[in-house]
């Protein structure tokens, strides 16, 4: 059983979030999201839409999600790849390098991002229909 692990925000799903989901289970069996709480979103200058457990849900729902629990902080990621005995750690490359730490713990891949979407464009766009109206 070759267990993966990715973090991140998930707020406003999109296809972005799906591909990297699919691709991310594809790398093992078994996918574990990390996904940011409304805290540590604070500290990453973030407000996401839905709260964490709305965000929890949504993504429990996926079928390449196994299990979902929450990121609290930068500094969890060597102790959860230790504590759910992952194999391979899964990002976006536009985190490229940034969690080279982990290549002592578990393999680490980065994945091309899906261009064209993000939940910052949907909000900007949802914003423009909205001042048009
Ligand atoms: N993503 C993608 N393509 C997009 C948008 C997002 O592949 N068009 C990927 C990101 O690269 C990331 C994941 O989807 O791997 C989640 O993206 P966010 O919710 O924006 O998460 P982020 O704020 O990058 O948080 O500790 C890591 C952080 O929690 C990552």
């Amino acid at each position: 059983m070759k267990r993966v692990i990715t973090y991140g925000t998930f707020d406003l799903l999109h296809s972005g979030h799906i591909n990297i989901l699919r691709r991310a289970k594809e790398q093992g069996d078994y996918l574990i999201v990390a996904i940011s709480t409304d805290e540590f979103n604070a500290l990453k200058g973030k407000k996401a839409y839905y709260t964490f457990e709305q965000r929890k849900m949504i993504l429990e729902a996926i079928r390449y999600v196994d299990l979902v629990i929450p990121e609290n902080t930068w500094e969890q990621k060597i102790e959860d790849v230790q504590k759910y005995d992952v194999d391979v750690f899964v990002m976006g490359d536009d985190w490229e390098g940034k969690f080279d730490f982990l290549k002592e713990y578990c393999e680490v891949v980065y994945l091309p991002r899906t261009v064209g979407i993000s939940t910052t464009k949907i909000k900007k766009d949802l914003k423009e229909v909205a001042g048009k109206k």
